[in-house]
């Protein structure tokens, strides 16, 4: 039978080797495998959510505290100034592992680290006043958990 860990929770579990950076009681954090520059970093939660809407508060919290103090060591040691933070949620927002996690890339004076267009297009202020007002009332009812 399949395992259903992910191959991140085996990472955290000791079963699979990488380059550790950090780690406490709910996150863990370790170099990527393909890094598009070097340094390039993904912080996991231990808890085996698919995506982040799904992440707990407790563990959200956790990533929120150690993704800053993160980056600055990234920074430090690869000597990059700049860098970038992405989050992928589902195959075609570019997710391939389906355990939350996050990936700093240090941006290089040279051009290596994250690359890619933004597709931006001009807000539809009725759609914006539709889509805000909807979101609004679902953030101000409780969390459904
Ligand atoms: P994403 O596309 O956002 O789901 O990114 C998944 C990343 O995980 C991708 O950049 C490569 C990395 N990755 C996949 N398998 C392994 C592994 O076994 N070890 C390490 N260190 N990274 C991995």
């Amino acid at each position: 039978m399949e395992d259903p860990r992910s191959i991140f929770t085996m990472i955290i579990q000791g079963e699979i080797p990488c380059h550790k950076v950090y780690e406490d009681d709910l996150i863990f954090a370790f170099l990527d495998i393909n890094p598009s520059s070097p340094g390039h970093t993904l912080v996991v939660p231990k808890e085996p959510a698919r995506s982040l809407d799904e992440l707990s508060d407790d563990s959200a919290q956790a990533i929120g505290r150690a993704l800053p103090r993160i980056s600055k060591a990234v920074l430090e040691a690869t000597g990059a100034s700049e860098f970038n933070v992405i989050q992928n949620n589902g195959p075609n927002a570019f997710q391939s592992v389906f355990h939350v996690h996050f990936h700093i890339i240090p941006k290089m004076e040279d051009g290596r680290g994250l690359t890619f267009p933004f597709n931006p297009s001009s807000i539809d202020h009725e759609d914006g006043a539709r889509l805000s007002s909807s979101i609004r009332d679902l953030l101000s009812s409780p969390p459904s958990q």
